[in-house]
């Protein structure tokens, strides 16, 4: 099976990264997914323990999700993840993810491969005050080993606050907020949703679902 994402040109690549992040960055998020790889969920303020090694820490608890939105499992050992400063990559990823599949990277594995290459313990290095997260993929290029980006997401200020993480919903098709821990009342975009952060696993949401039905069942009733 062909697989047209794989053949992107460089152009084509930009210009959609440039779309999406206009969209995330600019809401209202509406943007439609056909990549086969995705950024799927970050959560960069922790304050909870989310690594499960027994301690809350401001490094080592962050977390971006990858989901496999391809026909195919996808083999992650090319792949990098980077937060929106400098060049060096933050994480090599690992493992393979079986289509639908998600997985979560804390920062505390990009603290582990920091060590092990000898560079900086920076970790994931997601700022609370908003941040890009590009997820990145190497491929051997004329001249070596060449990086090319693959994925690119933005979330703002709001999103980054303690234990809020924000992400795609189910039909990848906007970008919202999980702030079930600590509810945002605001109105920039996403807005809250009472959503429950989900590090590896599908960014369901039922209460939002049951809440807009019920919304909806009352605004027919005032028309009836
Ligand atoms: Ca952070
Ligand atoms: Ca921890
Ligand atoms: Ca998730």
């Amino acid at each position: 099976m062909k697989n047209l994402s794989m053949t992107k040109s460089p152009l084509v690549l930009v210009i959609l990264v440039g779309t999406f992040l206009f969209l995330v960055a600019g809401g209202p998020s509406v943007a439609q997914v056909d990549d086969f790889i995705l950024i799927n969920e970050v959560l960069a303020d922790p304050a909870s323990d989310w690594d499960g090694d027994g301690a809350v820490d401001f490094k080592d608890d962050e977390w971006v999700e990858i989901l496999n939105n391809w026909t195919e499992p996808i083999d992650l050992s090319n792949y990098y993840l980077r937060d929106g400063l400098g060049d060096d990559p933050h994480l090599k990823l690992s493992g393979v993810l079986d289509p639908g599949e998600s997985v979560v990277f804390f920062g505390s594995d990009a603290v582990a491969w920091q060590t092990e290459m000898g560079m900086t313990t920076s970790g994931l290095s997601l700022n609370n005050g908003g941040d890009i997260v590009q997820l990145l993929r190497s491929y051997e290029g004329p001249e070596g080993p060449e990086m090319e980006l693959m994925f690119v997401v933005s979330y703002n200020d709001h999103e980054a606050e303690d234990d809020r993480s924000s992400g795609f919903n189910t039909e990848l098709s906007d970008w919202i907020l999980f702030d079930s821990i600590n509810p945002y009342g605001g109105e920039l975009d996403p807005v809250g949703t009472g959503c429950l952060p989900s590090p590896g696993s599908v960014n369901l949401c039922q209460d939002q679902v049951a809440l807009e039905a019920r919304s909806f069942g009352e605004v027919k009733a005032i028309f009836r």
